[in-house]
């Protein structure tokens, strides 16, 4: 019987889905590169490993919708259109940075993508999210947010204030637990007293899912639920989307460290993400050993690109430390420009 011929919409999707997670990687792959040359300073996570996470979640917003996440931002800044340019520069301390060189890794911010930030501090910014939540129902809007978070933060208080609230103002916000297993060196099995930790939005009565975070089809499809849900009716999902970081917690430690074996390491390499998606659309003729190529060399040139941009640009003067620190949020003007 002859192949069916596949939907043409369906491939260009495909492709996209995979152009945005191979530019997370070879982007991480440089900013690790980078920190050993001295180039970046301070902390930097790298979230290789987990890229079907923030690409099939974020392939299904829409431009107006905000997002908000942890100190492993890179991926879910790329994946949510912030230049690669405009990251690597804030990775450098420069001022052509998204936060003009001032936030650095942990604190990518765009206002122009909704892309709400990188915050350091495990679950402080699961409260933010919630709040946003509410100002999105308050402006009678059908925007959603997405917050994500490690499974180590469900554990914080914060957590557990925030979605009680968000269940029971019935708040657009969707929470997306990325369980890799680890928070810094602590198996999940050393910190959380269940381990199907999707669960615990139970105790506020809120929808939940979790899915294999390995496969962005299957990411996008509880994510598409979770988005209508917060359009339709306004109301609060969590999901636990597992998945698995290939390198340490941060750049201070070992890949594979002291807290896991190569055996289990090895074992999820066998299902990384970019891999998966690649083999599949070979398998469909979706895409041939050349095209994989030709993006693949495009992808390295685009990052060396922003690499060069990120060397080229200046450092903020002294002076600038004193800028961005405060807003008048009083005046009409500036409560306008926070819109
Ligand atoms: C309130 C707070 N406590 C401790 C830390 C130190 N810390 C940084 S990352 C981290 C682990 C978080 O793990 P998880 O939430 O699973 O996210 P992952 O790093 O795996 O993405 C800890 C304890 C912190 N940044 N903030
Ligand atoms: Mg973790």
């Amino acid at each position: 019987m002859a192949k069916k011929k596949a939907d043409p919409a369906s491939v260009a999707l495909n492709r996209e889905l995979l152009r945005s997670m191979l530019l997370q990687r070879r982007f991480e792959e440089r900013c690790a590169e980078a920190y050993a040359l001295g180039k970046i300073g301070g902390f930097c996570h790298l979230y290789i490993g987990q890229e079907a996470v923030s690409t099939g979640t974020l392939s299904m917003l829409r431009p107006d919708d905000y997002v908000i996440t942890t100190y492993r931002d890179h991926g879910q800044a790329l994946a949510r259109g912030l230049s690669a340019r405009s990251i690597m520069a804030e990775l450098f301390g420069r001022s052509d940075g998204c936060a003009r060189g001032k936030g650095g890794s942990m604190h990518l911010f765009d206002k122009a993508h909704n892309f709400l930030g990188g915050h350091g501090i495990v679950g402080g910014h699961i409260p933010i999210a919630t709040g946003v939540g509410f100002a999105i129902k308050y402006r009678g809007g059908d925007q959603c947010i997405v917050c994500f978070f490690g499974e180590a933060a469900i554990n914080n208080g914060a957590f557990h204030e925030a979605a009680n609230m968000a269940a029971l103002w019935k708040l657009p916000v969707i929470y997306i637990i990325e369980n890799n297993r680890y928070g810094m060196g602590t198996a999940i099995e050393r910190a959380s007293s269940i381990h199907d930790i999707y669960e615990r939005a139970g105790s506020y009565d809120m929808a939940r899912d979790v899915v294999d975070g390995q496969d962005v089809f299957a990411v996008r499809d509880v994510v598409g639920r979770a988005v209508e849900r917060a359009r339709t009716q306004g109301t609060p999902t969590l999901l636990e989307v597992r998945t698995y970081r290939f390198m340490g917690h941060s750049m201070s430690d070992a890949v594979s460290g002291t807290y896991r074996t190569k055996a289990e390491l090895d074992q999820y390499l066998k299902r990384d993400p970019i891999m998966l998606l690649r083999q599949r659309m070979q398998d469909a003729g979706e895409i041939s050993e050349d095209e994989m190529a030709a993006l693949d060399a495009e992808l390295k040139a685009l990052v060396q690109d922003a690499w060069d941009f990120a060397d080229a640009s200046p450092e903020l003067p002294l002076e600038a430390l004193y800028e961005d620190v405060l807003v008048d949020t009083t005046s009409d003007a500036a409560d306008a420009a926070a819109r």
